[in-house]
């Protein structure tokens, strides 16, 4: 979703395609860096540990299968959810997330609920996880920057969240503030969003039950670059609009400022429905590449409308789509 240009002036679509240069250099820096002694041994010993701790956790999280949401297609390889992210808190290259996002402390993690509600609440990570039956579904998801999975995700309808909390008749919108802490997050020196990651959903939007609050995916927690240890799943909308790591939501009155919105308002807006009709405006939506398929005769796949997800069109049908992109 960066803007990137070849030296010719051509405009680069996928960032992720062209992008060793980028893990070289930050490799580099942080050899760098090393050798400057800005980092001191006992924290790279950490950050070291730290990552093994990443890579090794795979603590185990069960959820109930749910056989209304599932999708026919081929899960994607375990592998590929978790080497080829988006998660600019950590580097906006699609290894960095795998690569950094080892010394984000998913434990302990509280999440603050507040604003139009008749029961604000702090609420700690197990309490959060207890407030409703855990189950998996699978879901196709789609990125802005036209590629998509089908990953096997643990949680429940934010529905149920939504209900405990019971929002006032002002509530409108939800916001979603993810973390931002530059000690674990390396990505937030780099200006490429206002940080905090914020994203937003109508209240009706958020209240259907596609919405997924999610904890894990492939019968684990969520591995740190997925969004470790809370966010939410919007299948039928581009994957930006899946906000990991939250910290903070609430309910609004007004439709919340996001950070793709603020950034690039003319190429993302606020509501984001998968739409191939829509154009972005440096590229087509029309179809996609499922990550895993990938090979010099493998025919892109063409992109549906709401990703597949017919369902939420009602939530929809006064609105003109190519207006409130
Ligand atoms: N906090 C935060 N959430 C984020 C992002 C991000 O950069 N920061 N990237 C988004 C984008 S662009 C996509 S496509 C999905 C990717 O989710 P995945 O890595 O679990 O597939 O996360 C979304 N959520
Ligand atoms: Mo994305």
């Amino acid at each position: 979703m960066l803007i990137k240009r070849s030296p010719n002036g051509i405009e680069i679509p996928f960032p992720s395609e062209i992008t060793p240069q980028h893990i070289f250099e930050s490799r580099r820096n942080f050899i760098r860096q090393i050798a400057l002694g800005s980092i001191a041994g006992g924290a790279l010993l950490e950050m070291a540990g730290r990552q093994a701790l990443a890579q090794n956790s795979g603590q185990k999280l069960a959820g109930k299968p749910n056989p209304a949401y599932v999708v026919m297609d081929r899960p994607s390889a375990y592998k590929d959810a978790t080497t080829y992210n988006n998660f600019y808190e950590f580097g906006t290259d699609k290894a960095d997330p795998a690569k950094y996002a080892g010394s984000l402390k998913p434990r302990p993690w509280s999440i603050v609920i507040e604003g139009e509600v008749k029961k604000p609440v702090m609420l700690d990570l197990d309490s959060l996880i207890k407030l409703a039956p855990l189950e998996e579904r699978i879901y196709r998801l789609r990125c802005v920057e036209g590629w998509s999975m089908v990953i096997p995700w643990i949680g429940y309808s934010l529905s149920a969240l939504i209900k405990k909390v019971e929002p006032t008749g002002n509530a409108k919108f939800i916001e979603f503030v993810t973390l931002a802490d530059p000690k674990q997050m390396p990505g937030l020196r780099s200006p490429v969003l206002d940080w905090p990651y914020v994203e937003g959903l109508r209240i009706d939007e958020a209240n259907h039950p596609l919405a997924l609050l999610t904890f894990g995916m492939y019968g684990e927690v969520l591995p740190h670059q997925n969004g470790a240890p809370v966010r939410i799943v919007l299948p039928w909308k581009y994957g930006f609009k899946s906000a990991k790591s939250i910290v903070k939501i609430r309910f609004v009155r007004e439709q919340p400022k996001t950070a793709w919105s603020r950034a690039a308002p003319q190429e993302y807006g606020f509501y984001s429905n998968v739409n191939p009709a829509v154009d972005h405006p440096r590229w087509s939506q029309a179809s996609e590449r499922r990550i895993g398929e990938d090979g010099f005769f493998t025919r892109k796949r063409k992109t549906l409308m709401f990703n597949g997800y017919n369902e939420v069109a009602s939530l929809y049908a006064e609105m003109d789509l190519g207006k409130f992109f």
